[in-house]
């Protein structure tokens, strides 16, 4: 008995119609399943693994009505999938931005299981969000909403249970209302959020840990091919909390950023940034063309992303299918030899097709920008035993955790030729302790 890919990403098709993303990400993990357990696990097969694997456990959609500062009412939908709880509670990030529906949820929470077993730490996976767009509504009006999300959402979650944490347009602002509501529903201060602010639970390192988790696992990848981050060039995508650090660490390394972007243009510096300018950044809100204005050696580009420069590593930290198989080649074609994703599904299922055919060395975001939900994991075991690491200590532990993934990676990623398929081995080094773990747990 074997699994037929064709037909297996047909019926996963037929059974969540009109959901291209959750597909998207689906066909590229099992790309690299099938074949794996076609011939070394076929115990799997008629365990019906991957069967149950794209099924969440659990889908909560919910109404979220709250009044804006006109005293007008607003009607949004919130969500929760509930994925895997496998090897641990659900774990995963909220996601708040007007194109956030079914398809994109679940596709996130399909990935963060198999992010969330390569960090090594038990947890399962898990996402959520709503089509609120938190562009342009005051302070009030974001705690309105939290408010109301929070409502609902308390009654599905718990420290032991499912413990959310921040993603696009979702900070530590949102995780302060979100929690305080919480708490006071339910009575209860215990470690249901991660992403807290350090004087009330949270971790030291979590708002950096995405972006220099990216780094360090670049730096293990640099390391393994005998080479350093000290001058090269980088370009990032994004200017949130992941591409801030991204570039905070890469310039701490000794690299050269030269780009940082959001949805409406992208800065070129062609001398990188200092670690000045990124704080002149930080201040700008979302106007990144007034930093051209103030640096010469900046250009602004309305309307166009940062992969027409030329890099020798891309680090796209934006968002899902950023990087088109034309902005592939291009990146190919001016040089680059690193691709490592902080953003989720960053790179079209197209883009991937080229990169390994040119063997660009890839970090997939379920390896690469597992940094974020590892500390988020090491917040978790604080709150459990009620202390507080040091950033020291909290770095540290970061690190070796982005080291041992990339070991997996190799583990099971690596070719008879010696080629480093980063995306195989995450596939296949964040499936096999989630699969055991099901097979163990019996029929569920
Ligand atoms: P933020 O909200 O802090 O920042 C998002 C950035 O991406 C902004 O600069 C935003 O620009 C840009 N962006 C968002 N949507 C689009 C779009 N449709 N087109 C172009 N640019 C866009 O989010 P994060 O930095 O937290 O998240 C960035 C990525 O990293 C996401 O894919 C997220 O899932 C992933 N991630 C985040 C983790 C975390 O810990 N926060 C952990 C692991 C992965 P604008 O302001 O103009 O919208
Ligand atoms: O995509 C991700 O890994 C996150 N947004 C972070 C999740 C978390 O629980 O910290």
């Amino acid at each position: 008995m074997s699994i037929n890919f064709k037909n297996f990403v047909k019926q996963v098709s037929v059974n969540n119609p009109n959901e291209p993303e959750f597909l998207q990400a689906v066909t590229e993990v099992v790309e690299d399943l099938i074949p794996f357990i076609n011939e070394h696990r076929p115990d799997l097969i008629d365990q019906k693994i991957l069967e149950r694997m794209v099924e969440p456990e659990r889908v909560v959609s919910f109404r979220v009505a709250w009044l804006d500062d006109k005293n007008e009412i607003q009607v949004n939908r919130g969500f929760r999938v509930q994925m895997n709880s496998a090897i641990g509670p659900y774990k995963g990030g909220l996601r708040f931005a007007p194109d956030v529906n079914l398809s994109i949820l679940k596709f996130l929470a399909f990935e963060q299981v198999f992010k969330n077993s390569l960090t090594s730490l038990p947890i399962g996976g898990g996402k959520g969000g709503s089509n609120f767009d938190p562009k342009g509504k005051s302070d009030q009006e974001i705690m309105r909403f939290c408010q109301s999300f929070m409502t609902e959402l308390q009654r599905h979650i718990g420290s032991e249970t499912d413990v959310p944490a921040g993603d696009i347009g979702v900070g530590s602002r949102e995780i302060g209302y979100l929690f305080g509501q919480y708490k006071r529903l339910q009575n209860n201060f215990s470690g249901v959020l991660t992403g807290k602010g350090v004087q009330w639970g949270g971790s030291y390192i979590r708002p950096e840990a995405t972006g220099y988790g990216l780094l360090y696992f670049v730096q293990c990848v640099l390391d393994y091919h005998n080479d350093t981050m000290e001058g090269k060039t980088v370009s990032i995508s994004g200017a949130g909390n992941v591409a801030y650090y991204a570039a905070e660490k890469a310039i701490q390394l000794g690299a050269k950023v030269i780009t940082l972007s959001n949805s409406q243009g992208t800065i070129y510096d062609k001398e990188g940034f200092t670690l000045e300018k990124l704080h002149f950044i930080a201040g700008l809100g979302r106007d990144l063309g007034k930093y051209a204005k103030k640096y010469s050696s900046a250009t602004y580009h309305a309307k166009e992303n940062p992969w027409q420069f030329k890099c020798d590593i891309a680090l796209p930290c934006a968002t899902q299918n950023e990087i088109s198989e034309a902005d592939a080649k291009l990146l190919i074609k001016n040089g680059c030899k690193i691709v490592a994703e902080g953003a989720n599904m960053p790179s079209t299922a197209e883009a991937i097709k080229v990169y390994i055919q040119h063997k660009i060395l890839f970090g997939p975001g379920k390896a690469a920008n597992a940094g974020g939900v590892a500390v988020s994991g090491l917040e978790m075991s604080q709150n459990a035993i009620g202390q507080q690491w040091s950033s020291e200590k909290v770095d540290h532990r970061l690190k070796l955790i982005m080291e041992n993934i990339h070991k997996t990676c190799v583990r099971y990623g690596k070719d008879n030729n010696g080629f480093v398929n980063y995306l195989r081995g995450a596939n296949i080094g964040g499936f096999i302790k989630v699969a055991e773990a099901m097979k163990a747990q019996g029929v569920v």
